[in-house]
């Protein structure tokens, strides 16, 4: 007898899903953001870093000295949560790892808390932070950024849905428990990982983020 074979299955995991549920690639690179754009003089910006840092102390580094530290370029993608998604961007700057290896946290700290110009916030694990793909950024695909995408420093955090990945940033917040930014405090979803869909606080379960 000669066995009956249905088609061959596909390899597993295979296509590859490139884009997360839900997101779309649109025509050249949407700005999107709530407010103004900040008008940055470079003489007075600085990137402070501040909360519980593992001497105790606060910094507040210069210009120059954010661009003295390793410089890297990483490949991600990016998705924001109206749904578009911008794929293998290189974005060139300052890696988190790399920032928190110089100026590192206390063995406490659990949550990030990054700072941009006019008070507004995103939180993130400090895992998500240290993340391969993070990266406070100066320039995309070779070009610095332009004010609308947040010159002279952006934080980037592929895996993670694009509120998190605040433009004109400048601070870094170590945190030993978790709280809510400006959106996740706004109704979207305190953790914000495009792959799993985590869109609206709504659909957070115990251990997602702290009480509303
Ligand atoms: N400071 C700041 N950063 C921000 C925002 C913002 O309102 N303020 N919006 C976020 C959102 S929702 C998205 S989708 C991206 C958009 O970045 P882009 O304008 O460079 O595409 O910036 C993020 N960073
Ligand atoms: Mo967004």
């Amino acid at each position: 007898m000669t066995a009956e074979l249905g088609p061959e299955p596909p390899p597993r995991g295979f296509p590859r899903r490139r884009l997360p549920p839900g997101q779309y690639v649109p025509r050249g690179w949407p700005v999107l953001h709530y407010g103004r754009v900040p008008r940055v003089d470079l003489a007075t910006w600085d990137l402070r870093i501040f909360g519980t840092t593992a001497d105790g102390g606060e910094r507040y580094l210069s210009h120059g000295e954010v661009s003295a530290l390793p410089q890297s370029e990483v490949v991600g993608d990016f998705h924001c949560v109206t749904k578009f998604s911008l794929l293998d961007n290189v974005w060139a700057g300052v890696r988190a790892l790399d920032l928190a290896q110089v100026w590192p946290p206390h063995e406490d700290v659990t949550h990030v808390m990054i700072w941009a110009e006019y008070g507004y916030s995103a939180n993130l694990r400090l895992t998500d932070f240290l993340a391969d793909g993070a990266i406070f950024a100066h320039s995309r695909n070779g070009e610095p950024l332009t004010a609308e995408h947040g010159w002279p420093l952006r934080f980037v955090c592929p895996h993670l849905y694009a509120w998190k990945s605040a433009k004109w940033v400048r601070a870094v917040q170590y945190l030993t428990g978790d709280e809510r930014g400006f959106w996740e405090n706004r109704g979207y979803h305190n953790l914000g990982q495009a792959w799993d869909e985590q869109r609206y606080s709504y659909q957070e379960r115990p251990g997602d983020g702290p009480p509303l």
